[in-house]
């Protein structure tokens, strides 16, 4: 358990402090980002909690595709095809170096099905109650969570990680407790499942005739067919001031702005689709692929590229609700990060790709 324990705590820390010396050195045009106030401020809900976030791509005032996620007999998320071909994987102007996000080189997908959205809580209590599956977390006794917790599971704790304080390990948190026995999923079933680890990703994937997507594969969705760009919509973060991801504003970690109308997870398809019509390809939960972790790249070109034969850690893809410039500047697509394929976190979740629509 300790040394379980550990690893996690050592990939945590990993994600929130190997961007010290890099943070602020991206090098791809993206003039709008130096506008912090940016007029985003009209997107900043109501203090409130319960209002619908504002801003014109909340899910309620979107419409839109947004109905697939509502029907409650879609076991399956819908998948859209991606005809695959040559593209750029990586950057030669990393944001973090050391991720291993270059160099930059040409690499073939082979046409793939990818599901439209993160597998949501809803769609995996589903497979669960189909199977008996017990996820990861359900058999071990500690896992981590976000500042923030009850008072009452907070009193139960008696270890945190001095360097990363909004990290803690959390006794009974699992994908059905997100923070711990005291929480839930009850409100929401439509926001993307977290504290599932990469097995239990790979279960429910196998359980719905899919699989995890390929790093390479991941990277191309992200992309949605744009060339050389930081993310899936473009350079610009904020488009006209508009959020196309849910990440971090504010101070991290002890302020969240909440601009973009969420502190934790929010309902997938709450932002914008890429060209491809993918939701969430950056933000609100990390998603597992299938390639084993490593930082060096051939520059050859690569053919359907399935990552090294072995290893120690997972590749996860797309950073999260919790990612803000100054720590986790891994919103992009060229961005990278690795876990064990045993740890679970709240901002840790997946989506599935397929040969055949599903
Ligand atoms: C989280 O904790 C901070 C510091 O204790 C507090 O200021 C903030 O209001 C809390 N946020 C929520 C959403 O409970
Ligand atoms: C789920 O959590 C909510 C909010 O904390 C709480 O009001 C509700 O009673 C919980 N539901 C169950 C079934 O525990
Ligand atoms: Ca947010
Ligand atoms: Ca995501």
């Amino acid at each position: 358990m300790r040394f379980l324990r550990l690893f996690l705590f050592f990939a945590l820390m990993n994600e929130v402090f190997s961007l010290k010396g890099s943070c602020g050195m991206e090098q791809e045009p993206e003039p709008a980002e130096g506008a912090a106030g940016c007029g985003c401020g009209k997107l900043k809900r109501a203090s409130g909690g319960s209002a619908e976030p504002a801003g014109k791509y909340s899910s309620s005032s979107n419409g839109g595709p947004s109905e697939a996620r509502g029907d409650e007999n879609q076991v399956q998320s819908q998948m859209v095809w991606i005809s695959g071909g040559e593209f750029l994987m990586g950057t030669d102007n990393p944001g973090i170096a050391a991720d291993g996000e270059g160099p930059q080189r040409p690499v073939h997908v082979d046409p793939f099905y990818m599901d439209i959205h993160e597998v949501t809580n809803q769609q995996f209590q589903s497979f669960v109650s189909a199977t008996g599956y017990i996820t990861e977390a359900e058999n071990l006794e500690t896992r981590l969570y976000l500042r923030n917790l009850s008072e009452q599971v907070k009193s139960q704790i008696n270890q945190a990680v001095a360097a990363a304080p909004w990290w803690l390990p959390v006794k009974g948190a699992n994908w059905k407790n997100p923070e711990g026995p005291d929480s839930n999923i009850t409100d929401r079933l439509h926001h993307p499942v977290v504290q599932v680890s990469w097995t239990d990703a790979l279960a429910y994937c196998s359980w719905a005739n899919k699989r995890l997507p390929t790093e390479a594969e991941w990277e191309f969705a992200c992309r949605g067919g744009l060339k050389d760009r930081l993310y899936p919509w473009g350079n610009k973060l904020n488009p006209k001031g508009q959020h196309y991801a849910n990440l971090w504003q504010g101070e991290f970690p002890s302020h969240n702005s909440e601009e973009d109308g969420y502190t934790k997870t929010s309902p997938v398809m709450s932002f914008p689709g890429n060209a491809f019509g993918l939701y969430d390809m950056v933000g609100n939960a990390w998603e597992w692929t299938s390639d084993w972790w490593s930082v060096h790249h051939t520059t050859d070109h690569q053919h359907n590229p399935t990552g090294p034969s072995s290893g120690t850690d997972k590749v996860k893809k797309g950073g999260s609700y919790m990612c803000h410039k100054s720590y986790c500047y891994r919103y992009r697509c060229a961005a990278r990060s690795q876990n064990t394929p045993d740890s679970a976190a709240s901002n840790l979740g997946f989506r599935c790709a397929s040969e055949q629509e599903r």
